[in-house]
């Protein structure tokens, strides 16, 4: 296929082909295939990939080929050892690319970075838990509020209980977390409207919705096991309408990999049947529009005398702030909203039909609107427009976030969080005799300020390539190798690992997938996924070394080195026996974990309350409120897209989990050859004077002073809307500056990056 030529079905043939394809490359073709049937089985493991919600009736195949892809990666039979580190500096890796270095493989030996060779170089684990800990240890009470710990969204919420009470216990909590980056914005919008932090739509909603809306969230690639409740309810003939500035192929067509009936005839499913290519930042505008669509057709309806459009009955009942949001819409032209949207008010219209007509409709977002300077306005609209036909809390209906990372919405129920009103701090002070601190801990974005002007002098990661995701990479890269301390616990090698603190150790850890021994036998844990559910995990695979240990034992490794002793809090025998932890867990938030370790095996998971789903509204008021938009501009902070600007939103590739980068290739949207691309409409490169295949160099449009810039980025002229442009994350992130964030949840707003090109 040529470059830029767009892709074909999601899954089909190509996917069974990239399974083995991936399996084989990382030399585990045998050993993969059969854990693969193991994959989000109820007895099984559940993936390490996205968290979109696992069945009670499993397909025999319980997984997708991103899925199959990240087992391959964990399993993989390549290994990271102490003799890599013996030929090569960190200097020297510096120059790697994100692929080549998790490449080498599974890191499998505890090291610590060694200033005189400029090498990492092993050490035993006791040593470097003693040598963690008198660091930390020496960090008097005051500067405690400098010490980082961050999270990445994929240990258990064993671990991660155990993790945020050493953050507690240690004095600060500053417990970021890769949802800082991510569905923060989610997490601040939904209490204000509906009274929960998370999405109210559970599988069995799937099966009953007769509409489906869906922005910004690329199904294909990032939560393709959702693609089996999309073509289910395509084919009971649900309609599905979709929001994207890209034709995504997972949500164009979908061929079922593991339909033989499929695979053998070319049947694809058409997943939407209404494709509007919104611009980039435009959904609050297109939002709108659907809203004012709505409005008037339920004035004509009234002045005919017939039906009403909006559900009258239940915003009566269960609503406040109607009339000032309908006095917001009525008050914006369609002029406006076109413009805002890049969408026309007829296609709107009928979209909005589409919804009129159904009874129940299910909302689902991912990045695309909450990765952007309004991201919590984003969200708040799609829940004003479910709310004006009662389709939040009845089955069948209701909102529906995305989640990324496999744990990333457990972590932050068990206690993971920079906000200490989120947190359950009088039961932890009860259980483990000790004051918790009270004030508001560093998110993402904070404890990347804090380490440009030097307030924060260490930093713990539990997972994740912090240093990679996060937005400023090159002014963040300088500034990072000032700390005097860096601790990361690491399945791969990472560019986390190579800029590092003047003290820096790595700290190997087991996947999820593999077996994990303690003093009582085999352990498992449990997750939660986008829909609530919690599961029970256990590991298949034999661990990639002998000296690795599992997050739960560093974790505990690094509390009872580095915190005073305290015979309320059991660390060690929590390691011996996690069902220990899960009693934990359920002592202190009981209303969901109650009867922790019977539950988790329940197939489909145990949920956890909804209120709002049941139409109960946990608000302040006890309604479900409408927001008033007060701007239609997603990201005004950047300059709107004109002449010479461009409006740059990053995405992830078929080839990609966040930075672990598996290849260079987009199989789904026809890129080949490399990741440094920028995809451009074809107009924009005729107005602009550039051509299709020339290098350019992306300059951010900023008001701050600072230059920031990515060179050799490749033109490849595309079906984008006119102003926009796609890249690849990280790839891009050298162009974010931090300040450019969700303004209430600080989200760094990936989707929206004013630049302007020039000849490389
Ligand atoms: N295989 C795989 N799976 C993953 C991940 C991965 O990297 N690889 N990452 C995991 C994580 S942590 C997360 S958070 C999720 C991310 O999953 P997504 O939420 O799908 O995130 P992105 O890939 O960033 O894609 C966002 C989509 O939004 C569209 N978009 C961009 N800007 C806008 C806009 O302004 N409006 C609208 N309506 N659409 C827009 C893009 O074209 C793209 O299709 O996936 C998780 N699952
Ligand atoms: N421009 C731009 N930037 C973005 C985004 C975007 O869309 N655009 N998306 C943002 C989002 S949504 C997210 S969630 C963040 C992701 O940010 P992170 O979660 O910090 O990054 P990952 O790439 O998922 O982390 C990969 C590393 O995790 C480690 N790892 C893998 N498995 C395990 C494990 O089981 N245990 C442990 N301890 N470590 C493990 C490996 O060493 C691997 O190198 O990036 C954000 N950054
Ligand atoms: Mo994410």
């Amino acid at each position: 296929m040529k470059h830029g030529e767009q892709g074909h079905a999601a899954g089909g043939w190509g996917s069974v082909k990239e399974v083995s394809n991936a399996l084989l490359h990382e030399h585990v073709l045998i050993e993969g295939s059969k854990l693969l049937l193991h994959q989000n089985k109820t007895d099984g493991f559940a993936c390490v990939s996205c968290a979109w919600a696992k069945p009670a009736n499993p397909h025999p195949f319980e997984f997708c080929e991103s899925g199959a892809k990240a087992t391959a990666w964990e399993v993989t039979s390549k290994r990271c050892e102490p003799d890599f580190f013996a030929r090569h500096t960190v200097t020297e890796l510096l120059d790697w690319s994100d692929c080549a270095l998790e490449s080498v493989g599974r890191l499998t030996t505890p090291l610590r970075w060694d200033a005189a060779s400029d090498r990492y170089l092993p050490v035993d684990w006791e040593t470097a838990f003693a040598e963690i800990g008198r660091e930390l240890r020496a960090v008097p009470a005051e500067k405690r509020k400098g010490v980082v710990f961050y999270a990445s969204g994929r240990a258990s919420l064993e671990t991660s209980y155990m993790y945020q009470l050493l953050a507690r216990m240690y004095g600060n909590n500053n417990l970021p977390d890769s949802s800082n980056m991510c569905h923060e914005s989610t997490s601040v919008a939904l209490p204000k409207t509906i009274g929960v932090p998370i999405g109210t739509v559970s599988l069995d909603d799937f099966e009953q919705t007769d509409c489906i809306f869906f922005f910004g969230q690329n199904v294909g690639t990032n939560s393709p096991r959702m693609l089996h409740q999309l073509q289910e309810a395509r084919r009971r003939g649900v309609p599905i309408i979709t929001f994207n500035p890209l034709k995504e192929a997972g949500l164009l067509n979908f061929s079922n990999p593991q339909s033989p009936l499929e695979m053998l005839t070319p049947a694809e499913t058409t997943i939407s049947t209404q494709y509007l290519q919104v611009r980039a930042g435009g959904d609050i505008g297109a939002l709108l529009g659907l809203c004012k669509a709505l409005i008037e057709a339920d004035d004509a309806a009234q002045a005919a005398g017939s039906a009403r459009v909006l559900d009258v009955a239940f915003l009566a009942e269960h609503t406040a702030g109607l009339e000032a949001f309908v006095a917001e819409v009525r008050s914006t032209t369609w002029q406006h909203i076109v413009d805002a949207s890049g969408l026309t008010q007829a296609d709107l219209v009928a979209a909005a039909a589409t919804y009129a007509a159904a009874d129940k409709v299910i909302g689902i977002y991912g990045m695309g609107l909450t990765q952007h300077r309004h991201g919590v306005l984003n969200v708040q609209m799609v829940s004003n427009f479910l709310l004006l036909r009662g389709n939040i809390g009845k089955p069948g209906a209701g909102i529906c976030p995305v989640r990324g990372h496999s744990n990333v919405q457990g972590q932050r129920t068990v206690g993971i969080t920079e906000k200490p009103e989120l947190a359950p701090l009088e039961k932890l002070k009860e259980l483990y005799h000790f004051e918790p601190p009270r004030d508001k801990g560093l998110n993402t974005v904070e404890a990347c300020e804090g380490v440009l002007d030097g307030s924060v002098s260490a930093f713990v990661g539990l997972g994740g390539n912090f240093l990679r995701a996060i937005p400023d990479t090159v002014r963040m890269e300088a500034a990072w190798s000032r700390l005097r301390l860096t601790v990361q616990v690491s399945t791969k090698l990472n560019r986390s690992h190579l800029v590092h603190g003047e003290v820096a150790y790595i700290l190997p850890c087991l996947g999820r997938i593999e077996i994990d021994r303690q003093a009582s036998g085999e352990q498992a844990v449990a997750v939660e996924d986008s829909t609530g559910c919690m599961h029970g995990s256990k590991g298949r695979a034999e661990p990639a070394g002998e000296l690795l240990r599992s997050e739960a034992a560093i974790v505990a490794g690094l509390a009872r080195a580095t915190l005073d002793a305290n015979p309320a809090v059991p660390w060690q025998e929590w390691v011996d026996d996690y069902s220990r932890v899960r009693d934990a867990i359920a002592r202190t938030f009981p209303d969901i974990f109650h009867d922790f370790n019977q539950r988790m095996w329940t197939p489909g998971g145990f949920r956890r309350p909804v209120p709002a789903a049941h139409r109960q509204w946990k608000t302040p008021n006890g309604k479900a409120n409408f927001i008033v938009p007060k701007t239609m501009e997603a990201d005004p902070d950047q300059a709107v897209p004109h002449a010479d600007v461009l409006r740059l939103f990053t995405v992830r590739s078929d080839s990609q989990f966040n930075t672990t980068v598996y290849n260079e290739d987009d199989r789904f949207r026809g890129i080949k050859g490399g990741r440094k691309v920028l995809l451009m409409n074809a107009g924009d490169l005729a107005r602009l004077g550039l051509a299709e295949d020339q290098l350019v160099q992306a300059h951010a449009v900023t008001s701050d002073g600072v230059a920031r810039s990515v060179q050799g980025l490749r033109l490849v002229a595309y079906d984008v809307p006119a102003g926009c442009v796609a890249g690849y994350y990280p790839e891009c992130n050298p162009l974010m500056a931090l300040s450019h964030h969700a303004l209430e949840s600080k989200v760094p707003a990936a989707k929206s990056i004013a630049i302007r090109l020039t000849p490389a």
